[in-house]
């Protein structure tokens, strides 16, 4: 047998974008699935023909200011078209530079392809701005995760990576993760989520899955691809992850449970081999 998809191997009902994150990859016959290329992105403001373009970079420290951007096509206009890709046309994810921060927005767009949000960044310091998303170019489906960085004025006070760690809380839920990232071998990696009371705590379906992971490298900021399964497995939540190279990652798991969207983020460190 060579490399197929099989059945343990489903990306759920967003398979087209899943599949174009996921390089060529092999099943192995340890269970392990290896991939010929597995590159960090969000790394450049432009990639693939396409441009994020911000009108503003300066944000004030802990008041909402609206972030607005398009993304420019090959001849500079604006995109309109955008793919539905887990439940949303596209994603941003906001993080300080020394992983603190984090969040995970749905701007909207209006007609002429400006999309906007209300942004609070919580500190001053240099932060980053990924928007992750699948752009429709000539008819062609076009997936890109772009960056770009944003100023909060102010005096800095970093934040130091917190140790590594399979557990997290946040807001009197526990949540751990199984499973050991490797280098260009895509893993898979299982989240429980315990509430307040000791029990599993009742997840409830967030962006077409049972919870939504993003992987920040620590040093450069890499902006990792995930692939969550749509069901949750034997309670928890499965994803598939490859580590581009060794290093330390931030991982920011968030989870939807009575109607209300949480993050539980940890620390992991990768060693190459
Ligand atoms: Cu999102």
């Amino acid at each position: 047998m060579t490399a197929t998809t099989n059945g343990d191997h489903t990306h759920g009902p967003a398979a087209a974008h899943d599949d174009t994150g996921l390089a060529p990859h092999v099943h192995n016959a340890d269970g392990t699935v290896s991939t010929a290329q597995t590159d960090a992105g969000g790394l450049s403001v432009s990639a693939a023909g396409l441009t994020l373009v911000p009108e503003s970079t300066t944000f004030p420290a802990g008041r909402g200011k609206p972030l607005r951007f398009h993304v420019a096509g090959p001849q500079g206009t604006a995109i309109t078209a955008f793919a539905t890709v887990h439940e949303k046309p596209l994603h941003l994810i906001v993080v300080r530079r020394d992983l603190s921060g984090y969040r995970h927005l749905h701007p909207t767009m209006a007609p002429d392809g400006t999309w906007s949000v209300d942004l609070a960044l919580a500190g001053a310091g240099s932060w980053r701005a990924y928007a992750d998303f699948t752009a429709m170019v000539g008819g062609q489906a076009t997936p890109a995760v772009l960056g770009i960085d944003l100023d909060v004025p102010g005096r800095f006070a970093p934040v130091p990576l917190p140790e590594a760690a399979n557990q997290a809380t946040t807001d009197g839920f526990t949540v751990d993760y199984e499973g050991a990232p490797r280098v260009g071998a895509t893993q898979p990696l299982l989240v429980r989520v315990t509430g307040v009371t000791g029990g599993s705590a009742a997840l409830e379906p967030y962006l077409g899955a049972y919870g939504h992971l993003v992987v920040l490298r620590d040093g450069d900021l890499g902006y990792v691809h995930v692939h969550p399964e749509a069901r949750l497995v034997d309670g928890a939540v499965k994803f598939w992850l490859a580590a581009p190279g060794p290093g330390r990652y931030r991982m920011f798991f968030d989870f939807k449970e009575a109607g209300k969207v949480r993050t539980a983020a940890f620390t992991a460190i990768i060693r190459a081999g």
